[in-house]
């Protein structure tokens, strides 16, 4: 019985007592004691009526609990799906639907909200905090810490991430086994980790960076991490000394920058810091590399593909590009219809490799706009290629903002604002924000004779928009800049608001 997944990264540690996570109150739990809870939860799942390839939708706290479950869905073959702790029950609605999960794992507090999503979908509803309650934890409690491990293979679907879209509704991208497996290998040997590596893990488990990047990485290599529920610098300062290695958003590093506990004794153990998810200005490298004698390693991903590029572990580590193109993946800066451009011209970056997923979750008119026949998937990120392979990413194809890493898709955002009564039409643009790097801002026209405020707005929209998504300023004008063919100017507005923030 093999489940190339499950073995690799998860079962080849039962029983060993080394540090697996080391919590934020200090305790230490093992490898060997992580994977007989994630046993139980196994047991729990598959006692609950689950059946490999259904999907096991997940909106809870960071836990080591809420890592075994990531676990006991590889070891089930159920398709995991995380969801960002901050969607409202209205966008949580969508992805239950949408994906047909068969069981919602809830916060506790969140469990009145989303009873109704989980039964007009008729999934299951059950519950799993971050101390170790909830009514999973309860049923975990009762089972057996051992497990037949399901048989899979490297094409089976381990989990689906959804991703908005420019337009339309958020897409589901499926992972397979080979997908996670091939890229965790190539980064756990491009960055050198070992087990005697400690991670300190400070990003969110609902998306791929600290998802795949951090965990399966650590998993892999048979290391540690510091297992802390948010980006807190109080808590990354006092962890540091304990740790070997470090990845965050850029905001990670801003914040950390602010501090003035940051210099050369506090990262004295620490031998790499990576960022990635959103840009990372090159002023940001260079202070940080000032300030401890660390280059921050920058690298480049997407949901869709996990990790494309990276700058090198060993060489030039370029402030403001993601380097060359990973080991095993081949990246290509094209034209509209596919075709290499020259070196040094900016175009779409198209990537392809064992990284790159199997398609969008039941939209194949999607996966084939986006995925082409021979297997590159057309990324929608500007980017230019140097002679010697170092890409540059100098903006975006697509209409999207990314606030502290985070994806803000203006339609999505727009479209909230349309609906509410008063709104004649908005536009939603990203604009430079010293902390997150870019926010979202709106600009919003009212109907004739209505009467509009910014926080009428804001209210208008908190049912059904996650926090995050909300945008930071909004001005009311009496009309958006437009062209000739009636397009709005969204160019124009980011020129005439850049310094809203700074
Ligand atoms: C929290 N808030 C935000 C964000 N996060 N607003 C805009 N953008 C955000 N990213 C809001 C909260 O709703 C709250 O609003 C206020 O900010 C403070 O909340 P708090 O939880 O204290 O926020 P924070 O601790 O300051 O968090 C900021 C953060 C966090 C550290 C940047 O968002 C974060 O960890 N981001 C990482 C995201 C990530 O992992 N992305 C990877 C995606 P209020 O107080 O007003 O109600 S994967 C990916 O992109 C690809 C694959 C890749 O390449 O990695
Ligand atoms: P997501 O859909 O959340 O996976 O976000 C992927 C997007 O994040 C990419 O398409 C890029 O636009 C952006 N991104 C990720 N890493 C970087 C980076 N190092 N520099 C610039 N943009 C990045």
């Amino acid at each position: 019985m093999t489940n190339p997944l499950y073995d690799r990264l998860f079962g080849r540690h039962a029983g060993r007592d080394t540090t697996f996570l080391i919590l934020p109150d200090g305790t230490r739990m093992t490898h060997g004691a992580f994977l007989d809870r994630a046993g139980r939860f196994a047991n729990a799942l598959f006692g609950l009526g689950l059946k490999t390839g259904d999907r096991v939708a997940v909106q809870i706290d960071k836990s080591a609990d809420a890592l075994a479950v990531y676990a006991a869905c590889a070891r089930t073959g159920l398709v995991f799906l995380p969801l960002n702790t901050a969607y409202t029950a209205a966008e949580v609605d969508y992805f239950v639907s949408n994906s047909g999960a068969g069981l919602l794992i809830a916060a506790p507090s969140k469990a009145e909200a989303l009873r109704s999503v989980a039964n007009r979908y008729h999934a299951r509803l059950e519950t799993l905090d971050d101390a170790g309650g909830g009514s999973l934890s309860a049923i975990a409690a009762g089972q057996s810490p051992d497990f037949d491990t399901v048989d899979r293979d490297l094409n089976d679907l381990a989990a689906i991430l959804y991703t908005s879209g420019t337009t339309g509704r958020s897409k589901g991208a499926m992972l397979s086994q080979g997908n996670l497996i091939s890229n965790a290998e190539v980064l756990r040997d491009h960055w050198r980790f070992t087990a005697d590596d400690v991670l300190l893990h400070a990003l969110p488990i609902f998306h791929t960076h600290g998802l795949f990047v951090g965990t399966n990485i650590s998993l892999l290599a048979g290391g540690a991490m510091i297992f802390l529920p948010k980006l807190d610098v109080d808590a990354l300062i006092k962890w540091m000394p304990q740790a070997t290695a470090m990845m965050g958003v850029p905001t990670f590093y801003t914040r950390l920058l602010d501090d003035p506990r940051l210099d050369h004794a506090l990262t004295a153990t620490m031998r790499l810091f990576v960022s990635g998810s959103a840009p990372l200005l090159a002023d940001t490298h260079r202070q940080f590399f000032d300030r401890t004698g660390h280059r921050i390693l920058e690298r480049y991903g997407m949901t869709e593909t996990n990790m494309n590029t990276s700058n090198p572990y060993d060489g030039d580590r370029r402030p403001g590009t993601v380097g060359t193109a990973l080991p095993g993946v081949e990246a290509k800066v094209c034209g509209p219809d596919g075709t290499e451009l020259p070196r040094g011209e900016v175009g779409i970056l198209e990537v392809r490799g064992r990284n790159v997923f199997k398609g969008y979750w039941q939209m194949p008119e999607k996966t084939r706009e986006e995925l082409r026949e021979d297997g590159f998937f057309i990324t929608g990120d500007l980017a230019t290629m140097g002679e010697d392979g170092y890409v540059t990413i100098v903006g975006r194809g697509k209409d999207l903002v990314i606030s502290g890493g985070y994806n803000v898709y203006p339609k999505e955002v727009e479209e909230a604002i349309d609906a509410l009564p008063g709104v004649l039409e908005s536009a939603v643009i990203g604009v430079p924000h010293p902390d997150l790097g870019e926010a979202p801002m709106a600009v919003v026209v009212p109907q004739k004779g209505a009467h509009l405020s910014a926080d009428a707005i804001l209210a208008g929209i908190a049912p059904s928009l996650a926090r995050f998504k909300q945008p930071r300023r909004i001005e009311i004008v009496e009309a958006l800049p437009r062209n000739t063919m009636g397009k709005v100017q969204k160019a124009q507005l980011r020129a005439q608001y850049k310094d809203s923030f700074q």
